[in-house]
């Protein structure tokens, strides 16, 4: 056997890849890798000093690492943050559309601003994000969306009602980016994560019940850490997806297959 090398399929040295969120959590993992698969790190989050923080973290860990303040849900700022890129000579390459926020109450008792606020956060953005990337990534007739969905693309559960329809949206979103995009060398596709730690899912984490249920119905019997998000987001990143569109990847130690 020669000796082993980065297999080319997955390199992404120089393209430019937005990961929405990216501070913390998911995002900031995905980032990561995707950075060690060689990409320049575009990231994201509403807070200037939060971004700043990250940024430079990631910088002293040898990223090459570009910050883009803005709110993901309010259409003016995403195209402010795009019309910025462009006259920067910025090009995004690769969009992942990874912002998320969470609100659990029973939907007997939840508020519409909650409700709203929650659709346009985890769906609605990743339409606005969407939009003006493949614009630009059209004429050029190459890019890669990426969105990230969930366990709850496919499945309810109490309390989550605004999120899990947000998310079964997002597989949506994504076979209609595809059809439309895909013949413009565009990939677009999900990655829907199981129950990973992260701060989002503390308050889950840290009840016995919840805990104890995750494991027993996860054929992994454990929690998912965010950087096993890693491989599928390389996978659907890189040249190795350059025919794969449309798809929802469940990472998810096996859940979303088994009752
Ligand atoms: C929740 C969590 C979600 C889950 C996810 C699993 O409250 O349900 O916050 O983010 O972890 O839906 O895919």
């Amino acid at each position: 056997m020669p000796d082993a090398k980065p297999n080319p399929l997955f390199d992404i040295s120089g393209k430019t890849a937005l990961v929405t969120g990216s501070s913390r959590g998911l995002g900031r993992a995905i980032a990561e890798g995707l950075g060690d698969a060689g990409a320049r790190l575009v990231i994201n989050g509403r807070k200037a000093e939060t971004v700043k923080r990250a940024a430079d973290e990631m910088r002293a860990k040898g990223y090459e690492v570009l910050e883009a303040v803005f709110d993901v849900a309010v259409e003016e700022e995403v195209e402010g943050a795009f019309a910025r890129f462009d006259a920067e000579g910025i090009e995004i390459d690769i969009l992942v559309n990874n912002a998320g926020i969470q609100h659990r109450q029973l939907m007997v008792e939840l508020k519409l601003a909650d409700w709203q606020r929650v659709i346009d956060t985890n769906l609605t953005a990743a339409f606005l994000l969407g939009r003006e990337a493949a614009k630009r990534m059209i004429p050029r007739g190459s890019g890669k969306v990426i969105n990230i969905g969930s366990l709850t693309s496919d499945l309810a559960r109490r309390t989550v009602t605004p999120y899990t329809v947000a998310k079964g949206g997002i597989k949506m979103l994504t076979k209609g980016m595809a059809a439309e995009w895909a013949e413009h060398g565009i990939q677009a596709n999900a990655i829907g994560p199981g129950y990973m730690v992260t701060e989002m899912n503390e308050a889950l984490l840290s009840d016995p019940e919840f805990d104890a249920w995750v494991k027993g119905r996860t054929p992994a019997k454990r929690w998912g850490q965010p950087d096993e998000l890693v491989g599928a987001a390389v996978f659907l990143a890189s040249p190795a997806s350059t025919y794969v569109n449309g798809q929802l990847i469940f990472v998810d130690g096996g859940m979303i297959s088994v009752l």
